[in-house]
């Protein structure tokens, strides 16, 4: 068998851990010894042992002398455990195959470095795409220090994600919205603006498990945050951010604003702002700092615009229900003024079709500016 059948048995482990491990990365791994996989295992929990440990402990048969695959370098620092290199060292094993190298600096092919120095055959780059892909969040915030930022709207089949009067339930159907919930759980964080929350008072959890549902960030430059919104009520149970602006923070209403918020569990964090426009690159970037590795951003339109407007967004989920609503007036994904020439607009590659029962989901990749 070759290296890539072993490492895409280690990919399907290793995706297993979706949203269990977050913020770290999610890893598989496969040993195998003449020809047979005689141990497997996957990073199943955050704070538990890495996937290496856990394929070393399932092992039926001897492990001296067999081969590795995991889809992410071994680490060699001591985190919240120890390092998976000396696992690994200890355990007699000959030969490690690696996915991609860990693009974390305390690893960063030093984990490569000192198996190869205790005699250990490394071979590397084996379905490195793949194994890059299945964590494109970790490695974008590892080296951006930014979240990965995605956008996901629905409108109706003439691009209007409401009607005039402002109704938007419901533009896509229930498959649609099913998978929107399978995205939530995906992110680690999801963002709205303020008027999304005032309008429709949505509650945006991932309803099968509340434990896995992502970090609420509503943009709020003037603290309008209504305390009685679904939103306030859970804030205590579901880690919920309000971004406000800077230059309120330092007002005595905003003082007192930001103390009734407090009391209900929000945290609040103040970026600059100009003419009540949040700084959006500061807010993602403080959002980075904070170890948001993702963000899912579901409207409205004028937080939409702005995020596109500055190039933060990398991916973008465009649901597509059968219906038509017309007029001039109904909103559509993009507010603000939009760009005059052709030779403004952002540019996107299509990378997946997908029917859903009545709707459609075109999912695209920013290209780069
Ligand atoms: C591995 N195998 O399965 C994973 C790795 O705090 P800790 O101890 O869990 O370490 C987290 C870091 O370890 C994480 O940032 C990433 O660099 C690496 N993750 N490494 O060898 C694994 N999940
Ligand atoms: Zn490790």
């Amino acid at each position: 068998m070759t290296h890539e059948h072993y490492m895409k048995i280690a990919l399907e482990l290793a995706i297993q851990g979706l949203g269990r491990v977050r913020p770290n990365p999610m890893v598989g791994a496969v040993i195998v010894n003449e020809n047979k996989i005689i141990g497997k295992g996957y990073h199943e929990k955050f704070g538990e042992p890495h996937a290496e440990i856990n394929a070393l402990r399932s092992c039926v048969d001897e492990v001296k002398g067999a081969t590795l695959y995991v889809t992410l370098e071994p680490c060699c620092h001591y985190g919240k455990t120890p390092p998976c290199t000396e696992a690994i060292i200890r355990s007699g094993i000959k030969r490690v195959v690696i996915g991609t190298r860990d693009p974390n600096p305390l690893v960063s092919g030093k984990g490569i470095e000192i198996l190869k120095t205790q005699g250990i055959e490394v071979v590397e780059a084996i379905l490195q795409e793949e194994c890059m892909m299945v964590n494109r969040f970790f490695f974008h915030h590892m080296k951006m220090k930014m979240p990965y930022v995605a956008m996901k709207y629905a409108m109706t089949a003439d691009g209007k994600i409401a009607t005039k009067t402002g109704e938007s339930k419901w533009i896509s159907g229930e498959g649609s919205r099913r998978y929107v919930q399978q995205l939530r759980r995906q992110y680690q964080g999801i963002m709205v603006g303020i008027g999304t929350v005032i309008k429709d008072n949505p509650l945006l959890t991932y309803k099968a498990d509340l434990n896995q549902s992502p970090i609420r960030i509503i943009c709020d430059s003037q603290l309008r945050m209504p305390l009685t919104s679904q939103i306030a009520e859970t804030a205590k149970h579901i880690k919920t951010y309000v971004v406000f602006s800077k230059e309120l923070s330092e007002t005595r209403t905003g003082l007192s604003k930001r103390k009734a918020l407090e009391r209900k569990g929000f945290c609040l964090l103040d970026v600059p702002a100009k003419a009540g426009h949040l700084d959006l690159s500061l807010a993602f970037r403080a959002l980075g700092a904070l170890g948001i590795q993702s963000v899912l951003v579901e409207g409205g339109s004028t937080l939409n615009e702005a995020v596109i407007r500055k190039g933060l967004a990398q991916y973008l989920y465009t649901f597509i229900g059968s219906k038509i609503l017309g007029g001039h007036e109904a909103l559509t994904p993009i507010g603000g003024n939009g760009v005059e020439s052709m030779s403004d607009a952002r540019a996107l590659d299509l990378v997946k079709i997908k029917k859903i029962e009545e709707d459609v989901l075109l999912e695209y990749r920013f290209r780069k500016e």
